[in-house]
């Protein structure tokens, strides 16, 4: 059978040739998968000694595939973390807080989970809303996404998905119903969004939904 394979010289009086195999230069093999942004992971933990701002420490930066797992596996997972510490994902360029420019006129979907959940859920619930992030799940919407965060709390764990505009209906709507199918929330549970201007004003216990899917 005809081949294509370079073949060795036999005949003992010729120099043997050695032919080596051709080298690799696709660059598929080094070349990382960029991400469409770039994403800051940032940890919060809770120092009573220090202001809210003080405690929240940047951790690392990246935009590509393998350097998200790279981190991912890297650091523990929220369920492991103690009470009162927070994990955010933001773009690069927006600070985790509702003062940022692009944070304070926007709020968030907000999943409350139950005690049971943190050992149930929340670990793959984060994982799902980091998924949804750096894939940009939210077609055009993603567009509207600040970032996203975990609170561990002794009262229930939260997460949450920050937007950059509560007037963006639309794109609120398009996050808040394909993170509800992402996270396979059964459809008769709600989840609801709240304006960052009614979480850092509220005096009760609860904020009032701006929207709920
Ligand atoms: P939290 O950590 O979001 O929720 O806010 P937690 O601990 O469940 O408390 P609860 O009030 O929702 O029941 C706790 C506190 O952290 C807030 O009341 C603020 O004092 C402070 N804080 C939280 N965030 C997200 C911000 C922020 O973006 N900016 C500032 N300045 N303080 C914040």
């Amino acid at each position: 059978m005809a081949t294509s394979e370079p073949q060795r010289a036999t005949d003992p009086e010729e120099p043997s040739v050695e032919i080596s195999a051709p080298e690799v230069t696709s660059t598929e093999q080094y070349v990382k998968h960029p991400l469409q942004n770039r994403w800051a992971l940032w940890y919060f933990k809770n120092d009573k000694s220090k202001s809210w701002t003080e405690n929240l420490r940047l951790i690392a930066k990246f935009d590509t595939v393998e350097d998200f797992w790279a981190l991912y596996n890297h650091i523990q997972q929220p369920s492991k973390l103690g009470f009162g510490c927070d994990y955010c994902l933001f773009k690069d360029g927006i600070k985790p807080m509702w003062e940022d420019d692009r944070n304070k006129l926007g709020g968030r979907w907000l999943m409350t989970l139950g005690k049971q959940q943190r050992h149930n859920d929340l670990d793959r619930y984060w994982m799902e809303t980091l998924l949804c992030l750096i894939g940009e799940s939210f077609d055009e919407a993603s567009e509207d996404v600040c970032g996203a965060v975990v609170n561990v709390r002794p009262k229930g764990d939260k997460l949450a998905i920050w937007t950059g505009n509560c007037q963006n209906r639309e794109a609120i709507m398009t996050i808040g119903q394909q993170y509800k199918e992402r996270l396979n929330v059964p459809i008769k549970a709600l989840i609801g969004y709240q304006s960052h201007d009614d979480t850092s004003s509220k005096s009760g216990s609860t904020t009032k939904n701006m929207y709920t899917v």
